[in-house]
C-alpha cells in the first residue's frame, strides 16, 4: 500500500459537528459534481437519480420513498459524489497507460489512482511487461476463456463480486462460475453483512432485514441505531428518521463515537431544514465500548426478564413467545445467571443507562433495531446479532407494523446479488432450480469466501482471479499479505469503471475490462436495456442510465460475462440471447429465484415490487424448527492486554469504501488528511502523548505484529480503551486470521493495537 505519512499531509482538526446535512452538504456535493461533470451534465444526471424513469443511486442501499413522495432532488450529498465520480469527464486511456508503468502507478495512493477518470478500452499486461497495453475485446475474451479452459480443476478459479452489480449481471455471473464447475464466489458481503445473514437465517429463517421504510417512518415507536453512522453512510435515512421523530418516535443511538447524524438534522429538502434549526434526532446516546454490544443487549434482556419475573405478565409478550418461538427457557436461564458487574464492565455503560434503555423499550409499542458494520465486523458479531433477535422476540417485536430487525446494507445492490446466487454456499434448493432451468448439474461443494480466497491465493491454490467490480486488495484485511499473494495467480482479470490498486497487484498476466456504469445508457442487439436492483428493505426496481457511455470501448457487465460464457460453452444455455436482451435473463430469474413471479410485469410498475419475507408478512419462520429461535449467547469481549487499545476502522464522510473522494471528514472536524487515529484524551495522557503527535499504530496478533506508520493522534470523545482510524488505510493492521465466528468476516472493528511515538 502506498504509504504517505501524516506529516506529509497538512491535517487540521476543528470541532466535531453536532448538525448534519443542510446547506453545507448541498454546496459540497454540487461543487464536486460541477468539477467532475460540468454544470449541465450535473443537473441532467442528478435530477434523474432515484426516479422511476431514472437510475438507482450507485452509492448505498437505502430504499426510495414510494413514487408519489419522491422529491425533485431525491439524492444525498454522498450519492451526488458517487454519481459525479462515475460520470466524470476525465479519462484513463491507452496514452495514460503508456505514460505510467505499473511500478509508477503502484507508488500512488487510491485517491490519486481513481481521480484520473474512467477506463476507456480493454488493456492487457503481458507476462513480464511493465505497462498495460491495449487489446481488442475479442482477444481479451478469448484469452480469459483459454486460460479458464486450461485449468486442471475449476476450483482453481475465483469469481469475486462487489455489490454494485445489477441483479441481471449477478445472475449471469454466478451462472458462469457454476457452469464452469465452481462455487468460488467470494464477495464484498463476506466482509460486510455476512454476520447479519448468518444470525438472521439461523434465528428467523431469512438472511435479511424484515422491516419496510413505512414501518420505520410511520409505525416504529422506538428506533435503536447501533453500530451505524447514517449521517455519513446512509444520509437519506436521516429524512426517514426525521419523519419518525416528528410523529413522536424515540431514537436511541449506541456507538463509541458521537456521530453527527445523531444530533440536529437540517433536511435540505424542506424549508425548515434550509432556514431553521432542524430536528434533533437521537433522544439518547449510549457511548458503548467497542465490542461491548453483546454484553449490552444481554444486559437489557436480563433487565426485561427481571421485570417480568417481578411482575408476571408486565413486560414480555408471552403469547408471541409461546406461539412462535422456541428456546426461551434456556435463554432465560442464561440471562438469570449473568453477573451485572461483568456486563457493565464489558459494555462500558452503567446499570442506570442499561435500565433506562430497558424502560424505553417497555414504553414502546413497537421497536426497530437498525445496525451496520459496528456490529458485524467483530469476532462475536453473529452472537451479538442473535442477541438482538432475542431482544426483539422477547416483546414480539417482529412481524407487526413498526417492528423488527433492520440490517442497513452497504453497496447499492449487495442484497440483490445474494438473492441472485452470489454466495459460495447457496442452498441446494437454489442449485436444483438452476439445474432444472439450464440442464447442467451445478457443483455442490461449497466454495471459498473472501478470507478463504486470500489464504488460497497465498498458498498458490488460485490460477485465475476474476473480479466483477470492487477493489479486492484494498478492501480486504492484511493488505501487505493480500497484495503479495495476488502475484501467485497466472491471470488476474478486473471488470471495472475506474483504475484502482487491485488492478496493479496482478498475476503473471492481467486484463482490465472497462464497463458501463449505472448512469449510462445500455444498448444491446434487442435495443435499449434496463437492469434491476434490490434495496435494503427488499424492494426490487428498475434502473436505467441516461448518459451517453463514457467511451465507445465500454461494454456492459452483462455483455462481458455472457460473451465469456459463449466463448467457453457455445450456446448451451443461450448466453448470446441473454446478452442481447436482458428480458431473457429476467425470465430465467423468474424460474430460478423465489419471489420473482411475473418479474417483467411487476418491475415495470413505478417503484417496483417487494419480495416476500415470511417473518414480516405472516410471522412464518423457516428455521430448522419452523419457529423463531431464542439462542444462548454468553457475553464475551476481546481480551485487550495491559497498555493496549481496541481499534475500529471506519469510513470518513468523503469516501465510498476504498474510493476516496477527498481528504476531509467534515462532521468529525478533520481536514486535509486521512492518516489520523482518534483516541480518548486520557488514554493519550497516560501514554505521555498529546493531540497532534505522530504515532505508529501497531497491531498485535498471535502470528506477529503489523505496523501502520505515522498517524496523527486526535484527542476525541470515545470511551477509554477504544480508538478509531480510517478504512482502508488501517487495513494493514487487520490480521487475516482475526475473523468473526461462523460468518468468517474480518474483525476489522476490533483490532488489538498499541500506539508508539513515530520515530
Ligand atoms: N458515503 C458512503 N456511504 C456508504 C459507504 C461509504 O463508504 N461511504 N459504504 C457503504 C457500505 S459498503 C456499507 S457496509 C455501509 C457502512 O455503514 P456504517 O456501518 O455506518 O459504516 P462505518 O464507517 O464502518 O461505521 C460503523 C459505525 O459503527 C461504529 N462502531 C464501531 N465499532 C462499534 C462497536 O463495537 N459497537 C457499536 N455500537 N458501534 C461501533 C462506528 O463508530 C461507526 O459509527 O455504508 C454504505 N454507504
Ligand atoms: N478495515 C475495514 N475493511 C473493510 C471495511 C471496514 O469497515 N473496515 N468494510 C468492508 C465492506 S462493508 C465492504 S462492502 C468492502 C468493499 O469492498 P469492495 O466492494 O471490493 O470495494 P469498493 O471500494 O466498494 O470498490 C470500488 C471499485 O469498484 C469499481 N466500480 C465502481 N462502480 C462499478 C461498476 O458499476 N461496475 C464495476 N464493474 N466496477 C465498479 C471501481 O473500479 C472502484 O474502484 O470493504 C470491506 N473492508
Ligand atoms: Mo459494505
Amino acid at each position: 500500500m502506498a504509504d504517505s505519512s501524516a506529516n506529509e499531509q497538512e491535517i487540521s482538526v476543528g470541532p466535531l459537528k453536532k448538525t448534519s446535512v443542510g446547506v453545507p452538504a448541498i454546496a459540497s456535493s454540487m461543487r464536486y459534481a460541477y468539477e467532475e461533470m460540468g454544470t449541465r451534465r450535473s443537473l441532467q444526471t442528478l435530477l434523474k437519480m432515484n426516479h422511476v424513469d431514472g437510475f438507482d443511486c450507485p452509492s448505498c442501499a437505502w430504499p426510495d420513498p414510494d413514487p408519489e413522495h419522491r422529491k425533485t432532488a431525491e439524492f444525498c450529498e454522498n450519492g451526488a459524489k458517487a454519481v459525479a465520480w462515475e460520470a466524470t469527464r476525465k479519462r484513463v486511456d491507452a496514452a495514460f497507460f503508456a505514460e505510467h508503468s505499473i511500478a509508477d502507478l503502484r507508488s500512488q495512493d487510491d485517491h490519486w489512482l481513481e481521480h484520473h477518470g474512467r477506463l476507456t478500452e480493454p488493456m492487457y499486461l503481458a507476462p513480464g511487461a511493465t505497462h498495460y497495453a491495449p487489446i481488442s475485446w475479442d482477444d481479451a475474451i478469448a484469452l480469459v476463456a483459454d486460460r479458464l479452459r486450461g485449468l486442471p480443476d475449476p476450483n482453481r478459479a475465483v469469481f469475486y463480486t462487489s455489490g454494485r452489480a445489477s441483479n441481471e449481471a449477478a445472475f449471469v455471473y454466478q451462472l458462469l462460475a457454476r457452469r464452469l464447475g465452481t462455487n468460488n464466489l467470494p464477495d464484498c458481503s463476506n466482509m460486510c453483512h455476512e454476520s447479519s445473514g448468518a444470525a438472521l437465517s439461523e434465528t428467523i429463517g431469512v438472511g435479511k432485514g424484515v422491516v419496510t421504510l413505512d414501518d420505520l417512518e410511520h409505525h416504529a415507536e422506538l428506533i435503536v441505531i447501533v453500530g451505524q453512522n447514517p449521517g455519513t453512510n446512509h444520509p437519506r435515512m436521516l429524512t426517514a428518521l426525521e419523519h419518525a421523530k416528528r410523529r413522536g418516535a424515540r431514537i436511541v443511538a449506541i456507538n463509541p463515537l458521537p456521530e453527527a447524524g445523531f444530533g440536529r438534522f437540517r433536511n435540505p429538502q424542506t424549508p425548515r431544514g434550509l432556514a431553521g434549526t432542524g430536528t434533533v434526532l437521537a433522544d439518547s446516546y449510549l457511548p458503548v465500548r467497542v465490542n461491548g454490544d453483546l454484553a449490552l443487549f444481554a444486559a437489557v434482556n436480563k433487565a426485561l426478564l427481571a421485570r417480568e419475573d417481578d411482575h408476571p405478565g408486565s413486560t414480555l409478550d408471552r403469547d408471541f413467545i409461546e406461539r412462535y418461538c422456541d428456546g426461551f427457557d434456556a435463554a432465560a436461564q442464561g440471562w438469570r445467571d449473568l453477573d451485572w458487574d461483568v456486563l457493565t464492565a464489558q459494555a462500558g455503560l452503567s446499570r442506570r443507562q442499561i435500565e433506562d434503555l430497558a424502560s424505553a423499550v417497555t414504553e414502546a409499542g413497537s421497536v426497530i433495531v437498525c445496525w451496520a458494520m459496528g456490529l458485524t465486523q467483530h469476532r462475536n458479531a453473529v452472537a451479538t446479532i442473535r442477541e438482538i433477535v432475542n431482544f426483539l422476540l422477547l416483546r414480539g417485536n417482529i412481524g407487526r407494523p413498526g417492528a423488527g430487525p433492520s440490517p442497513i446494507r452497504g453497496h447499492s445492490n449487495v442484497q440483490g446479488d445474494r438473492t441472485m446466487g452470489i454466495w459460495e454456499k447457496m442452498p441446494d434448493a437454489f442449485l436444483d432450480a438452476l439445474r432444472d432451468e439450464f440442464g447442467f448439474d451445478p457443483p455442490r461443494q461449497h466454495g471459498w469466501d473472501t478470507v478463504d480466497t486470500i489464504r488460497a491465493l497465498r498458498d498458490h491454490r488460485v490460477d485465475v482471479f476474476f473480479a466483477l467490480g470492487g477493489n479486492f486488495v484494498s478492501a480486504t484485511p492484511d493488505t501487505e499479505l493480500t497484495e503479495a499473494s495476488m502475484a501467485n495467480c497466472a491471470l488476474t482479470v478486473h471488470v471495472a469503471t475506474k483504475l484502482n490498486r487491485s488492478h496493479l497487484c496482478h498475476g503473471t498476466e492481467a486484463l482490465l475490462l472497462p464497463c458501463l456504469g449505472r448512469t449510462e445508457r445500455d444498448v444491446q442487439a434487442a435495443g435499449e436495456q434496463f437492469v434491476t436492483v434490490e434495496d435494503s428493505m427488499s424492494m426490487v426496481h428498475a434502473s436505467s442510465g441516461r448518459l451517453a457511455p463514457g467511451s465507445d470501448g465500454l461494454r456492459s457487465e452483462i455483455a462481458i460475462v455472457t460473451a465469456l460464457g459463449h466463448a467457453l460453452f457455445g450456446d448451451d444455455v443461450g448466453w448470446r440471447q441473454m446478452g442481447a436482451d436482458y428480458r431473457v435473463i429476467r425470465k430465467h430469474i423468474e424460474h430460478v429465484v423465489p419471489g420473482f413471479q411475473a418479474f417483467e410485469e411487476r418491475v415495470a410498475q413505478p417503484g417496483g415490487f417487494m419480495l416476500p419475507r415470511g417473518p414480516h408478512d405472516s410471522r412464518t419462520f423457516k428455521t430448522a424448527t419452523g419457529k423463531a429461535r431464542f439462542t444462548v449467547n454468553p457475553p464475551t469481549t476481546v481480551e485487550v492486554p495491559e497498555g493496549h487499545l481496541l481499534l475500529q476502522t471506519v469510513r470518513s464522510h468523503d469516501q465510498f469504501n476504498t474510493t476516496v473522494y477527498g481528504l476531509d471528514d467534515r462532521y468529525r472536524g478533520i481536514k486535509g488528511g486521512r492518516r489520523v487515529v482518534f483516541v480518548n484524551a486520557d488514554d493519550l495522557r497516560d501514554r505521555a502523548l498529546a493531540d497532534g503527535d505522530l504515532v505508529d499504530v501497531v497491531s498485535v496478533a498471535p502470528d506477529g505484529e503489523r505496523r501502520a506508520k505515522a498517524f496523527r493522534a486526535v484527542a476525541y470523545p470515545t470511551p477509554r480503551g477504544c480508538v478509531a482510524a480510517y478504512f482502508p488505510e488501517a487495513n494493514v493492521l487487520v490480521p487475516i486470521d482475526s475473523v468473526a465466528e461462523v460468518s468468517n468476516t474480518p474483525a476489522s472493528k476490533s483490532v488489538v493495537v498499541r500506539l508508539e511515538r513515530a520515530g
